[in-house]
């Protein structure tokens, strides 16, 4: 029987743990193993654009402020970038000329909030962490979503900006609904972050895909697919083509794979190598995967080449370009 390289550490880990071990056990031999190791605070967040979100995040972790604070600081950075063409205000639009927003928030305590399909808001991420807060559910959508952000004194704003407009404009003229890889659907921000404290939490924000239908709410406001955050094992978050991500449960898998015993990296490369088994036209798209766990541990992996993610640890802040599985 031929044994590649990763079934090969799988069944390494699996013998370390020893046969008759039970899962029970080899959790806690996880949670022992992060005792002795102390890199943090760490965070990590998607694409080039991570690396100005992770100096906002840095700013509150180098205090010995909470991940959760670092998250939202951080990801807050992007939404409020006009330039930025996937993410809040200056999104581009659905195919009909509406900006709509999908994040999502988790905290080391495993609440979890989101808000899908909002319009008019430049901060989402801060909506999510309301619904979080201060409602007993984890989503709210749509109108819903808006009256409960204007009711908590967030301003109704016009997202659409002239350069995304314009963008539109030219695209109606053909009107292809044909996501470009690492184009039309790159961009979300998704950021996971260990604190001084060794707490994990997780923010996730988009536009979504460019041009999608009107109504269309992808994964970056799904518990478990966009984003994932278990304080006692680590955390994952996703960016490109919402849907591949939704249909495997992307960040939730990665967290769980990692509860067994995969290293980050690791539990990134499975859960892409999910999607290559289970969903065949998975070449036109592009998923990128990042995680972190609790002994500061990070990884990142996608589809095609072209995914990259920023890392800000005591070493600082660097870019740091993501194998893929497509080569
Ligand atoms: C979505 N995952 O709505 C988002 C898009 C994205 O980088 O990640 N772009 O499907």
């Amino acid at each position: 029987m031929k044994i590649n390289r990763r079934s090969f550490i799988e069944k390494s880990i699996l013998a370390t743990a020893g046969t008759l071990i039970s899962h029970k056990q080899i959790q806690a031999g996880v949670v022992l193993k992060h005792k002795g190791l102390r890199n943090k605070p760490v965070v990590i967040s998607t694409w080039t654009h991570g690396y100005a979100a992770n100096e906002a995040a840095w700013q509150i972790l180098s205090k010995k402020g909470k991940a959760l604070d670092a998250v939202e600081k951080g990801v807050m950075v992007i939404e409020a970038d006009a330039d930025n063409t996937s993410v809040g205000l200056g999104g581009l639009p659905d195919r009909d000329g509406f900006v709509t927003l999908d994040a999502s928030i988790m905290d080391e305590n495993g609440n979890a909030g989101s808000v899908s399909f909002l319009q008019h808001i430049v901060h989402p991420i801060s909506v999510a962490r309301l619904v979080m807060e201060k409602t007993p559910h984890v989503m709210l959508s749509g109108e819903g979503a808006l009256q409960f952000a204007l009711a908590n004194g967030f301003k109704k704003e016009n997202l659409l900006t002239e350069k995304a407009k314009k963008e539109w404009e030219e695209w109606k003229k053909e009107a292809k609904y044909q996501p470009v890889i690492n184009i039309e659907n790159h961009d979300t921000i998704s950021m996971v972050a260990i604190d001084a404290q060794g707490n994990l939490s997780g923010a996730c924000t988009t536009s979504g895909l460019a041009y999608k239908m009107h109504g269309r709410v992808g994964d970056s406001p799904i518990i478990g697919a966009g984003l994932y955050v278990d304080n006692e094992v680590g955390a994952a978050a996703a960016t490109g083509m919402g849907e591949l991500v939704m249909k495997t449960l992307g960040s939730f898998l990665i967290v769980e794979f990692m509860r067994n015993g995969l290293s980050p990296q690791q539990a990134c490369e499975k859960a892409i190598e999910r999607i290559k088994q289970k969903l065949p036209d998975y070449k036109k798209f592009q998923i990128g995967y990042i995680a972190l766990n609790k002994a500061g541990e990070t990884g990142a992996y996608s589809i095609q080449e072209g995914f990259n993610y920023a890392k800000y640890d005591k070493k600082g802040n660097k870019l740091i370009d993501a194998d893929y599985i497509l080569k």
